[in-house]
């Protein structure tokens, strides 16, 4: 039963999944993607988040972290913005109300500043990826939405059901499908052969290697899905798209072999893919 409701992703998905850019288009059409995380001690995770979403197409992006974070990020990415959630200056108001999408988790961490953040994202109602720390905190206090993508690792996984990995990787079909219908949304179970299900649907991803069991690569997803959450009516489609060409981009990558693949060499290849 399970391999009949099974389906891969083809190349036809992408076509679909991506309006081309008008010839007269502004940043702002191309949609504006605030990233939420990037705890003491963990600037990259969002920083790589929020390249990821610049090169899978966002207009713009935003990234708000902990103070400290702030210059290292836009150091080392200038096309970044900084906002503070819940800030009352403003401008910044301004920008926290025109983003399109949220991608809440990378490098959040769990302590009360990830928590307030946490809370203020929840209250801006937008359309939302739901990465790391992001599930840790969904898990300890859960609720149901219809506009988000949850993306969790099997240890996540594990956590927002309450059972172990083990229990989670026996039977990774019904469990993308029993978060989904927990939590709501779409849920991006990771790992080797990623499902994708929106609580009825379990889509099997074929592209991916070895190489990306490494630090960074989940974060990386999570803005690219929050990009293609743009650029797509459909957030089941857009997390499907994601994957796949997170994947695809790794698959390329590889030229020297899986080991030693970083999670920014994936880059230049998904930029290449949403394109083509
Ligand atoms: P183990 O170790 O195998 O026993 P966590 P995290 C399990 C940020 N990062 N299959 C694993 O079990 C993230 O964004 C920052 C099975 C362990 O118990 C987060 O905010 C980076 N089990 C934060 O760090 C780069 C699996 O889950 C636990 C599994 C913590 O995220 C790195 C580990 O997961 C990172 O992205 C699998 N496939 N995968 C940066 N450069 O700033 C994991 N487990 O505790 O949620 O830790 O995923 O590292
Ligand atoms: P995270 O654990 O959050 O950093 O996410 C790791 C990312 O790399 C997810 O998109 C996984 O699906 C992917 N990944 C990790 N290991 C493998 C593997 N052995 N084969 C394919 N994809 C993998
Ligand atoms: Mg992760």
């Amino acid at each position: 039963q399970q391999v009949n409701s099974t389906v891969t992703i083809n190349s036809r998905d992408s076509l679909t999944a991506l309006q081309p850019r008008r010839q007269s288009a502004h940043k702002g059409d191309s949609g504006f993607v605030l990233v939420v995380g990037g705890n003491l001690g963990m600037p990259g995770a969002v920083r790589l988040s929020a390249e990821a979403s610049l090169r899978s197409g966002a207009g713009l992006v935003a990234v708000a972290c902990h103070k400290h974070n702030q210059m290292i990020v836009t150091a080392t990415r200038p096309e970044l913005m900084l906002v503070s959630i819940g800030s009352k200056n403003i401008d910044n108001q301004h920008k926290v109300h025109k983003t399109n999408v949220v991608v809440i988790g990378p490098g959040l961490g769990t302590d009360t500043w990830a928590t307030e953040q946490f809370q203020r994202v929840l209250a801006l109602n937008k359309p939302m990826v739901v990465d790391a720390d992001g599930l840790n905190l969904l898990a300890s206090n859960p609720q149901y939405r219809k506009n988000w993508v949850l993306t969790p690792h099997p240890g996540e996984a594990a956590r927002l059901l309450h059972c172990t990995v083990a229990e989670i990787e026996q039977d990774r079909f019904e469990s993308a499908k029993a978060i989904a219908l927990k939590y709501g949304g779409v849920c991006v179970l990771k790992g080797a052969g990623t499902l994708i299900s929106d609580g009825n649907n379990v889509v099997i991803n074929i592209t991916g290697n070895s190489g990306m069991a490494v630090g960074g690569m989940g974060d990386v997803l999570s803005g690219i899905i929050g990009a293609l959450i743009l650029q797509s009516t459909n957030i089941f489609l857009a997390a499907r798209y994601a994957v796949y060409l997170h994947g695809r981009a790794a698959d390329i990558a590889i030229t020297y072999g899986q080991k030693g693949l970083l999670a920014s060499d994936l880059f230049p290849y998904i930029r290449q893919l949403v394109n083509e």
